[in-house]
């Protein structure tokens, strides 16, 4: 394996051809996904980056010229990152939060061996006012036999990614992913258009400072939730108050808590009694980063990777962060 130091310039396409390297029985089908959702990634940062401007820049001939300007901004990322990945031989299928059936790869592209689901702009009401939203991918291994890609391929456990990462759209933008061999962060220079390795090796802290939830919910939270979040707070006197911090843009308050440990919750409520999040693409692959980063993700009662889907746009409960906090969650909402 080449060893890097702080100051070594490596980009992304480099680290992910070394990272191949490690495995002689590799074909490069899972690297030219990565490839290719990075540069998908980079065209969704310019597009982002000019969301403030569509009013003014679109204001004239609106409908035909920026037509596109106009379109929902998620709507626009969900199209850059299929035509980014149905032509290169290596999905059989693909899942979008955009599109209530599975995408089928068209007839005219070869099909590969694994199956991509996404989130293509997590956070997108956040755009208007100009708030870090993200991305989310997740890469499952086909399953069952012939060569399109199934529901049943996509319904699969999140133990079974072989990949998964997120994009985040913020002061600066930011890939982080993992194939199972740690997690790894890429900062994109604009000026050369180069992901390079910035974050090697990410590590959640074992205990947290930052809650992340939106607490407007309390009255619709159980009451074993609500001495859950009085024992994050301190109020009941048994721990350190944590921190709260909650942006309403899961990819932030995730990264957030990554980086300097913390717990992100939205629990069930009476509103929404599976919660808000999307199991396949919005928290499998952040518990599977989570995990690989020494963390822990639960639905309350169970490790989020060892729930069996049966839906693609199924819900669920999410606890996730910094070990020593998800285990006070695991224990305090136990038989709930
Ligand atoms: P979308 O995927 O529809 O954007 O919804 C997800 C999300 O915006 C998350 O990014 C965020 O954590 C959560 O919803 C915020 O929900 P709420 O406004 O209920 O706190």
């Amino acid at each position: 394996m080449v060893k890097h130091t702080d100051t070594s310039v490596v980009t992304i396409d480099r680290y992910i051809i070394e990272q191949e390297r490690r495995f002689p029985e590799a074909t490069g089908e899972l690297s030219g996904i990565l490839y290719d959702l990075a540069l998908a990634s980079k065209m969704i940062a310019n597009k982002v980056r000019l969301a403030g401007l569509v009013d003014i820049l679109g204001a004239e001939g609106t409908e035909n010229v920026q037509g596109e300007m106009q379109q929902k901004l998620d709507v626009i990322a969900n199209d850059i990152i299929i035509k980014a990945l149905d032509h290169g031989g290596r999905l059989c299928a693909m899942a979008s939060e955009e599109r209530e059936e599975l995408i089928p790869i068209p007839d005219k592209f070869r099909r590969g061996k694994y199956l991509l689901l996404f989130d293509p702009l997590d956070g997108s009401s956040n755009i208007d006012v100009n708030v870090p939203v993200g991305t989310i991918f997740s890469v499952l291994r086909k399953v069952t036999t012939g060569e399109d890609g199934t529901l049943e391929d996509l319904l699969q456990p999140g133990y079974k990614q072989v990949a998964a990462g997120y994009v985040l759209y913020g002061a600066s933008t930011m890939l982080v992913y993992s194939t199972g061999h740690g997690v790894h962060g890429f900062t994109l220079d604009p000026a050369i258009g180069e992901y390079l390795l910035s974050h090697p090796d990410m590590r959640i802290p074992e205990h947290g400072r930052y809650l992340s939830v939106n607490d407007a919910y309390e009255q619709n939270w159980t009451e074993p939730v609500r001495a859950l979040m009085r024992r994050y707070r301190g109020l009941d006197g048994k721990r350190e108050a944590m921190n709260v911090r909650y942006v309403g843009s899961l990819v932030a308050d995730f990264h957030r808590n990554l980086l300097g440990g913390g717990l992100f919750a939205y629990p069930a409520n009476t509103k929404s009694p599976n919660g808000k999040l999307r199991l396949l693409y919005e928290c499998n692959p952040l518990a599977f980063i989570c995990e690989q980063a020494g963390g822990a993700a639960i639905t309350g009662t169970k490790r989020i990777l060892d729930v069996l889907p049966t839906e693609l746009h199924q819900r669920s409960p999410y606890f996730v962060g910094s070990k020593a906090d998800v285990e006070i969650a695991a224990q305090m909402l136990a038989n709930h």
